[in-house]
């Protein structure tokens, strides 16, 4: 079986050779871009409270009911694992708040503090990983009438203000213990389902919060902060605080990086184009790469359009190394490992595609005025073998080939899911 792939890619590295492309370059470009795994779809949103559970009023839903949920940490991590040895490259995990280690009790988002993640920083350190971070401004009583930081309710903000400090805090100690910065990003549900006369107020309310968040220094090279916007989500169909205008103002003005979900916009609108506006006034982004299908941005990624659009654009704009991708996806009708593995592998193979792309000769053409070449060529590359040199990359990082990960996936379900 090795052997055969290694035939097919030989050939398939010829072709591309042929094309002026260089396979091998690809694929070590590919290995030095980590992805940003989260952790939230091990449990369809579910984390470690043992309270206020449940995504109500938050603006996001998981459905469906899959067996073999994990039920504790240890069968948490155990599922982490299994996702991490189906993805191939060297990858990053991103936590939530709510996924603190909180054997000893917990003491409420407002109180938490780097030695709920010790234990975290350890498993991390074991798997050779390092981390990531959100805070979690959802799936708690404290969010009223939909609102955390944009709340008119002073005591709301100031409750969301605190876990805000203390998550940049626990970033800050992922850092400096991992030895890499940890992204810190904030997403808030805040929105009306309905017609408000308030926008600007709640506008207003998010700003001075996320000062009083945001303007304490932490030691430099720990963490850094990211700002997610999004434009509607269930419940908040009609206004959503964090837009991406008001993002976009915020992480210019306090140097903040901007996350971009690709499922946060109108369905029509392009992600992909909006990076070469947006990195000429950031210096880094963070994507959150899922599959917005209609109303829902969180259905698991599948290599479609948008995701090659993205990742072309990330590849020709130049800034792929200060792009940050991270995953963000939750489905809980399907095996939740398989669907880590579907995701994570769509993504690079996505990114991997991009790369072997003839952008040289493209822009040839193109300052030649032969449009006709520029696109003929570009399509002609969707029949090359690209596959046999996917194959190699998860040949190189010993992880399943092909269709192989479904069998993995299968076993796992068999052998561990099944008995929980
Ligand atoms: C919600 C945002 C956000 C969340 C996670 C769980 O629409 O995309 O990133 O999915 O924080
Ligand atoms: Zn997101």
């Amino acid at each position: 079986m090795k052997k055969d792939i290694s035939n097919l890619y030989l050939q398939a590295r010829e072709i591309y050779a042929s094309q002026g492309i260089d396979t091998e370059e690809a694929l070590k470009t590919l290995a030095g871009v980590p992805l940003s795994i989260h952790c939230w779809q091990a449990d369809d949103v579910g984390g470690f409270e043992q309270a206020d559970s449940g995504l109500g009023g938050s603006g996001l839903a998981v459905t469906g009911n899959y067996p073999g949920k994990p039920r504790t940490m240890a069968e948490f991590r155990q599922d982490l694992e299994k996702a991490f040895s189906l993805i191939p490259g060297h990858n990053r995990l991103s936590l939530h708040a709510s996924y603190g280690d909180f054997t000893n009790g917990f003491p409420g988002r407002d109180r938490i503090g780097p030695e709920h993640f010790e234990s975290w920083v350890a498993w991390a350190r074991e798997h050779d990983l390092k981390l990531d971070f959100n805070a979690t401004f959802f799936s708690h009583f404290m969010v009223k009438n939909g609102y955390t930081l944009a709340s008119r309710d002073k005591t709301v903000r100031d409750y969301w203000i605190e876990h805000g400090r203390r998550c940049r805090e626990i970033s800050s100690y992922m850092g400096r213990e991992l030895d890499d910065i940890c992204i810190h990003n904030i997403w808030i549900p805040d929105g009306e389902k309905d017609i408000t006369p308030s926008r600007m107020e709640h506008r207003e309310y998010l700003r001075d919060s996320l000062d009083q968040i945001l303007d304490h220094p932490l030691p430099s090279g720990t963490m850094r902060d990211s700002v997610e916007s999004k434009l509607f989500g269930i419940g908040t169909e009609t206004f959503v605080v964090g837009s991406h205008e008001f993002y976009l103002g915020y992480a210019i003005t306090k140097n903040t990086m901007l996350t971009l979900d690709i499922g946060h916009f109108h369905p029509t609108e392009s992600v992909a184009d909006k990076i070469s506006s947006v990195f000429l006034y950031i210096d880094e982004l963070l994507f959150h790469v899922t599959r917005g299908v209609r109303w829902d941005s969180d259905h698991v990624v599948s290599w479609n359009d948008p995701l090659t659009d993205l990742m072309q654009e990330l590849v020709w704009s130049g800034r792929l190394p200060k792009a940050h991708i991270g995953l963000d996806f939750f489905d809980a009708t399907l095996n939740r490992v398989g669907a880590y593995a579907i995701g994570a592998r769509n993504t690079l193979k996505a990114l991997l595609w991009a790369l072997l792309l003839p952008t040289n000769k493209l822009r040839e053409y193109e300052r030649e005025g032969k449009y006709f070449e520029r696109l003929a060529l570009y399509e002609e590359f969707k029949n090359l073998p690209f596959g046999a040199v996917w194959d190699r990359f998860c040949e190189i990082n010993e992880v399943p080939v092909g269709t192989n990960y479904i069998d993995e996936v299968e076993k796992y379900e068999k052998d561990v899911l099944s008995k929980r």
